[in-house]
């Protein structure tokens, strides 16, 4: 089924210079990028886009390090794109990311994870808005 998703390259990933290979990998396994946009989250959206992690002990350092420099938010289009992207980018802890997703080639750290992306269509619907409307 031809679904949307949406993804945000975390500041570590554009600080490290690794928007072009991230996205690169989503087009190269055929989703078409339908809107793309960089912007600097500020603590408000930040804390509405994580919203379902407050009262958690990382919420605090999770909006510190979304909000400390640029993100690139993405809308992929294709097939079955939820769980596909999900796959693609791999576990939370990116130390137990497998090799070959974007967290297991990319990256050792829990927060600094490199990437969001929608886990379910209602979590996609919700940060659609909090970043798109
Ligand atoms: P995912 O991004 O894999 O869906 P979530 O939704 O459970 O993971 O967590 C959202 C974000 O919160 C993660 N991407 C990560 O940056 C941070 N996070 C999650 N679990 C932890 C943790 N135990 N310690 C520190 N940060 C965490």
């Amino acid at each position: 089924m031809t679904e949307r998703t949406l993804i945000v390259i975390k500041p570590d990933g554009v600080r490290r210079g690794l928007i072009g290979k991230i996205l690169s990998r989503f087009e190269r396994k055929g989703f078409k990028i339908v809107e793309l946009k960089m912007f600097k989250m500020s603590r408000e959206k930040a804390e509405e886009f994580y919203s379902v992690h407050k009262g958690k002990h990382f919420f605090n350092e999770l909006i510190d390090f979304i909000t400390s420099g640029p993100v690139v938010a993405a809308v992929l289009e294709g097939r079955n794109a939820i769980e596909v992207v999900r796959l693609m980018i791999g576990s939370t802890d990116s130390s137990k990311a497998l090799p070959g997703t974007i967290r297991g080639d990319f990256g050792l750290e829990i927060t600094e994870n490199l990437i969001h992306a929608s886990d379910s269509l209602e979590s996609y619907k919700r940060e659609y808005k909090v970043i798109f409307e």
